[in-house]
């Protein structure tokens, strides 16, 4: 297949292409940089080091047929001369403003984000719809778009619910935690309608927050994918393996209890490529919830200690106050049909995974504590 990854330069895409070469696809990898810089502007850097998009793309042509492509989703023209000009197969699209605490500084970040990640979703979906209307959309969208209700996460986009004695198909109640969890749910609403009206083919996927430096194809430093830990681009668990590495106690947010769906690095690649590999019936919307280990953060800063533990570290817990605004005990048990009716079979588990972890994250300690500055939460959400 011909497949487009729209942020081809992060911390999924980058893995995801690997993969996907190394299946034997063409990839076109396309890029604006924008979390590089967004990065830099915390005062931050990846904890690993990467390579120039230049070098990546040297790298990458070793694993099979691949071009980089610098361009700004938000920009119409440049999406539908892309789409036209490739006639790719499947657009996977990634090249969206991906963390919340960036969207909760202040309201500059929160339009920023807004404007990115709807801007460039809907782009997509009329180039797509212009130039090549049988292309497969594999949309990253988040497990965070239903936030954490009291009731079973069902896999679908629509619920039948009864309302006031009269009964109809609904979308699914969603209720996100940030402006950019909010993005997501509105890209969810913007493909079902343009799906409905067009028959453009979407899978659109709610996944849990990924952790781990590793996937098959990073054997080297030159495959190293972007790995961040400060307060605002790092996420959970890869903030706990940092800050174990560090010397720092591990930082749960408030009582700790907030359970989400984790997956691995390896396991979200491994995932997509399945779903790209077997794409939905031609015209229809597949929504597939993408996620492996349910676990509270609480939880998990116990499995980082221990993993320090068999490496000689002594690593503390401090319980920090909480700078978001988000349930810290809560029921949480949503669905997971899609993928292993696929065959998808995880290969990782989380505490085997932040050994390996440690490991890949200590030769670079110096490189690290420039930045320990930036690690304990700072962005609050009021
Ligand atoms: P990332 O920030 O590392 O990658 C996103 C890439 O898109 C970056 O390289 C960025 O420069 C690029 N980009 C952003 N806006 C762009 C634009 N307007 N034009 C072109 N490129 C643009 O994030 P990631 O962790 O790789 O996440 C990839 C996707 O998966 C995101 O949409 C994110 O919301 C979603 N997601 C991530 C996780 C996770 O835990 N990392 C979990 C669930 C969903
Ligand atoms: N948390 C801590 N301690 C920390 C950091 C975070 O307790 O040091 C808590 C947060 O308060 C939250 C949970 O861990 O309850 C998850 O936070 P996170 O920063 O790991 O992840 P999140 O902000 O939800 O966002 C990440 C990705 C995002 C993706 C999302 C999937 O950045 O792109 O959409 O995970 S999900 O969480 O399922 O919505």
């Amino acid at each position: 297949m011909k497949i487009v990854v729209l942020g081809a330069d992060g911390y999924l895409g980058w893995p995801l292409s690997l993969r996907l070469l190394r299946r034997g696809h063409r990839v076109v990898g396309v890029d604006n940089l924008a979390t590089r810089r967004a990065v830099e502007e915390v005062g931050s850097d990846s904890a690993l080091p990467i390579s120039s998009p230049q070098e990546r793309e040297r790298a990458a042509k070793e694993l099979g047929d691949f071009k980089f492509v610098f361009g700004d989703v938000t920009d119409y023209q440049f999406v539908k001369e892309l789409i036209s000009s490739e006639k790719p197969d499947a657009v996977v699209h990634f090249a969206e403003q991906r963390s919340a605490p960036y969207s909760m500084k202040d309201v500059e970040h929160a339009v920023y984000t807004m404007h990115n990640n709807l801007e460039g979703t809907l782009n997509l979906i009329y180039a797509v719809k212009e130039a090549k209307p049988d292309v497969h959309v594999v949309k990253m969208g988040t497990m965070g778009e239903y936030g954490t209700p009291n009731f079973d996460i069902p896999e679908s986009a629509f619920v039948e619910v009864e309302i006031k004695g009269r009964r109809d198909r609904i979308p699914t109640p969603k209720f996100a935690g940030s402006w950019y969890h909010w993005t997501k749910v509105y890209d969810t609403y913007n493909m079902l309608f343009a799906n409905k009206i067009w028959g453009l083919t979407f899978t659109d996927i709610m996944q849990g927050p990924v952790y781990g430096t590793r996937t098959e194809e990073i054997v080297s430093e030159r495959f190293f994918t972007r790995f961040d830990f400060d307060e605002v681009w790092g996420t959970v668990v890869n903030r706990y393996c940092v800050e174990a590495v560090l010397g720092l106690p591990l930082t749960p947010y408030g009582k700790g209890g907030q359970t989400r769906g984790f997956l691995s690095l390896e396991d979200s690649v491994e995932a997509l490529r399945i779903l790209i590999e077997n794409p939905p019936e031609m015209g229809s919307y597949r929504h597939v919830n993408q996620f492996v280990e349910l676990r509270s953060v609480r939880e998990i800063a116990s499995f980082v200690q221990d993993a320090g533990k068999e490496l000689g570290l002594d690593v503390k817990v401090q319980h920090v106050p909480n700078p978001r605004v988000e349930a810290e005990e809560h029921y949480y048990n949503p669905e997971l049909k899609v993928l292993p009716n696929l065959g998808f079979r995880p290969r990782k588990s989380m505490r085997e995974e932040v050994k390996v972890m440690l490991k890949d994250l200590l030769p670079f300690k110096e490189r690290i504590s420039r930045f320990s500055s930036v690690i304990m939460p700072r962005t609050r959400w009021k």
